[in-house]
């Protein structure tokens, strides 16, 4: 095992070698909470560092791709147990990166681990399916075959789940892979290929390449030997990178935003309901594209509804996200700060009424207080447009007709849930509400690893992610006609 793998280097992953930038830029990434302590000083990549990371997964592509499943899918096995082992040191790094409240972090360093085990079954499963030929019964099969360099460009808010699960079906399929980690928080990612290093993945199967967007995702989208990309981000990007690939005749894949309504019934169990909504909307400082950003009232338990929520958000904990305790804690950065803040002096503008938090709730962190709004239009900003942070709005409905038009009423469909113990009602939900992850009863936020993962309408594009869905981005189906 080489030496140079003892820590989780803040560098890139190239070709086996923990490396610089090629000039040997760096920045310099700070603790949101407090951002005058600085997590660490990492590589500002470029386009040289991406054609030399794309290169050495071309080298590696054939001799990977040629090993059984069985054999690729081990690796995955055995990077599992050391991010099982490390969940804890995970979870503190992700905290200190990029401000998810410990008791989140600890989930989802799990949730990482879980996403390895997942796909290292993926090495023992069938590749392909049986056939007659219709004129004389002989054998056609077909067999799935990697689809070669993949580029996985990940997103801050989900930094140990969203690579792995784009980097572990990847290389179990076959594909070699350059991961690019997101800017604000580099150092979870690092946890990962550090951990199939150590399991002796071989080199140049997985390369890493930390840096900014625009200098990184451009060369990597445009290198002509990335044949497929998987991104997760903002809309803005995320259509970007579509028409480069479109362009370019390659494979795409895209998770982008969510605008996700909570449907709260007249006959839900009222505080089951209001925990979700919480937790929908502010755990995480509302940064997941699966928040809850609408919340549906009916106007026979509106009031109530209103009140209890209220209380719940008097009683949450918001501050120090390495406190164990902590359920909201700060946006990731300046700029975000200041978006969130913006978007709700524009809910304010545009009539709305802030019934709880509205402004900055510590001197030196990026820390939004929870913020409950009322009285906003169903066509204001804060109703049709994603602000990335603990903003919220309630709505009062009378129909259910009328509240799955309203609910439906947005460019996106990501997530939807709905609180009723009416089988009817959530059999309407069901067949009508536009979005690709449904709930009932539950939040809108939360995905589990072995099921298919996706938005509808604006939210995504292409075949969705996790569990054996996965497979139908990261393999290419073919048909072999056997005859004699
Ligand atoms: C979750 O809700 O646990 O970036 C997952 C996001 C989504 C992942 C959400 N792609 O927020």
């Amino acid at each position: 095992m080489p030496e140079t793998i003892a820590a989780p280097a803040p560098a890139n992953l190239i070709a086996g070698e923990w490396s610089p930038s090629a000039t040997n830029r760096t920045y310099e990434r700070v603790n949101p909470w407090r951002p005058t302590e600085t997590v660490g000083q990492f590589p500002s990549s470029s386009a040289e560092d991406v054609a030399a990371a794309v290169h050495a997964a071309e080298q590696a592509r054939r001799e990977w791709a040629g090993l059984p499943a069985a054999k690729r899918c081990a690796f995955l096995t055995d990077a599992a147990t050391r991010i099982e082992a490390r969940v804890e040191e995970i979870a503190q790094d992700m905290t200190r990166e990029m401000g998810k409240p410990v008791r989140e972090s600890r989930m989802e360093a799990a949730r990482a681990a879980a996403i390895f085990r997942f796909f290292s079954g993926e090495g023992w499963r069938p590749v392909g399916e049986v056939f007659e030929q219709s004129l004389t019964g002989a054998t056609v099969h077909t067999r799935r075959r990697p689809v070669g360099v993949v580029a996985l460009i990940t997103p801050w808010n989900f930094p140990a789940a969203i690579p792995a699960w784009k980097t572990a079906p990847a290389l179990a399929y076959g594909n070699t892979v350059v991961l690019k980690l997101a800017q604000d928080a580099p150092l979870t990612g690092l946890h990962l290929a550090r951990a199939l290093q150590e399991a002796g993945l071989p080199d140049g199967v997985m390369n890493v390449v930390i840096g900014r967007g625009s200098e990184v995702g451009d060369p990597l989208v445009t290198d002509e030997q990335v044949r497929a990309i998987s991104f997760t981000g903002s809309v803005q990007v995320g259509q970007g990178v579509r028409e480069h690939a479109m362009r370019l005749g390659k494979r795409v894949q895209l998770e982008l935003g969510g605008h996700n309504p909570l449907i709260v019934a007249a006959d839900a169990n009222l505080d089951a309901a209001v925990q979700a909504a919480y937790a929908g909307a502010f755990w995480s400082a509302g940064q997941k594209c699966t928040a809850t950003r609408r919340m549906f009232v009916h106007e026979s338990v509106y009031d109530d509804f209103r009140s209890r929520l209220l209380t719940r958000i008097e009683a949450g904990h918001i501050g120090d996200p390495s406190d164990p305790h902590t359920e909201v804690g700060p946006i990731v950065n300046q700029r975000q700060f200041e978006d969130v803040l913006a978007g709700i002096e524009r809910g304010r503008r545009e009539g709305g009424t802030v019934l709880a938090g509205g402004e900055r709730a510590d001197p030196e962190a990026y820390l939004v207080a929870p913020t409950l709004f009322e009285g906003v239009g169903d066509g204001d900003f804060l109703s049709c447009e994603e602000v990335f942070g603990p903003v919220t709005s309630l709505y009062r409905y009378r129909t259910l007709d009328e509240v799955i038009e309203r609910a439906n009423a947005v460019r996106f469909g990501l997530s939807a849930s709905i609180f009723t113990r009416g089988l009817a009602t959530a059999e309407r939900f069901v067949n009508e509400l536009e979005a690709g992850i449904l709930h009932v009863n539950s939040q809108t936020a939360g995905a589990d690893v072995h099921v298919p993962f996706g938005g509808t309408k604006g939210s995504g594009y292409g075949p969705h992610e996790q569990g054996r869905a996965a497979i139908e981005f990261y393999t290419e189906e073919i048909a072999v006609y056997r005859d004699v």
